[in-house]
């Protein structure tokens, strides 16, 4: 180990869909974060820990900012706030197979209110040819004045190294926060409960959107060390209800199955899975219901 270690905060930024979770999921190589090609797949802050030699750096994955429009909406813009101002600096993702629009607009209006370093990630390199990025470069940099632009491939790892060696050199002096072999410092689960919620939003394409929330209610080891977990789908009509269940039960049980294919890879163990579907009216728009499901400002 080095005499001096470095650590610090990041955080991750960007519209829905630019692949913030699939860049963290890269950098931990573990997959904590879920990915799907929905919007608003990550509502939580989740902390994924990358440690070396030299440095620690902790990254927070923040729901994308945008404008709310409820106040699930309101929460999650909250919360990517609040953890702007707790870093050593911001990693703002943008897609570059699509055009600069409202949404990044929007975001670089919110990063101008912060002092923090801006690196600009231009993801998805690989969708594009070499000579597309240039222009984008200039496009962005009219906009804002960002301390390091980047361009990588999350998906395929490329120039991720290099991301992370110019990250490293924004950090102070610090301690390792977490020990070296964890990756998250979230409770399992809350983790299980988004692979659960990742595999409804990939299997039901887009009949089921963001209106589904899905709650752990009890997760025990047995004698055997099987891990039995309890799991609640909560829906907002009994018509999304059908098309969870499916027929004779033939979506959730593969919605069981892959979940469950991941949890026994992330928990190392052999998991018994239940999960049950209740329609809960309209609960993106109750604060109590919001509270009682642990999300918070
Ligand atoms: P988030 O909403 O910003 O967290 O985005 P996700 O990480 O969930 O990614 C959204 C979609 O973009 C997924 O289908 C990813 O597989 C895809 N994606 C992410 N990074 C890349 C990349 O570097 N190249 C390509 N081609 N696709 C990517
Ligand atoms: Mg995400
Ligand atoms: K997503």
């Amino acid at each position: 180990m080095k005499d001096t270690f470095k650590s610090g905060f990041v955080a991750i930024v960007g519209r829905p869909n630019v692949g913030k979770s699939t860049l963290m999921n890269q950098v931990i190589g573990q997959k904590i974060a879920i990915m799907s090609d929905k919007p608003q797949t990550t509502r939580n802050k989740i902390h994924g820990v990358y440690t070396t030699d030299e440095a620690q750096i902790v990254f927070l994955d923040t729901p994308g900012i945008h404008k709310p429009n409820s106040k699930l909406g309101d929460y999650m813009v909250k919360s990517a706030q609040s953890a702007l101002s707790e870093v050593e600096a911001v990693l703002f993702l943008t897609d570059v197979s699509e055009e600069l629009g409202g949404g990044d607009r929007y975001i670089i209006e919110q990063l101008k209110k912060i002092d923090t370093p801006v690196f600009l990630v231009l993801n998805k390199i690989d969708k594009v040819h070499p000579e597309e990025l240039l222009p984008i470069i200039e496009k962005f940099s009219k906009l804002h004045s960002f301390a390091e632009i980047v361009p990588v491939s999350a998906i395929h790892g490329s120039n991720v190294s290099a991301l992370l060696e110019t990250l490293t050199r924004y950090l102070p002096e610090g301690p390792m926060y977490y020990p070296a072999d964890q990756v998250t410092d979230h409770p399992e689960q809350f983790v299980c409960a988004e692979l659960i919620r990742e595999k409804i939003l990939q299997l039901t394409r887009e009949e089921i959107p963001h209106s589904i929330a899905v709650e752990i209610e009890s997760m025990g080891t047995q004698d055997n060390g099987v891990v039995q977990i309890g799991a609640v789908i909560y829906v907002e009509r009994s018509s999304q209800k059908g098309i969870v269940i499916g027929k004779n039960g033939a979506m959730l049980k593969e919605i069981g199955k892959l979940a469950r294919q991941d949890m026994e890879r992330l928990l190392g163990s052999k998991i018994f899975l239940e999960l049950w579907v209740k329609v809960k009216e309209d609960w993106r728009n109750r604060e109590s219901v919001l509270k009682s499901l642990g999300f918070r400002h």
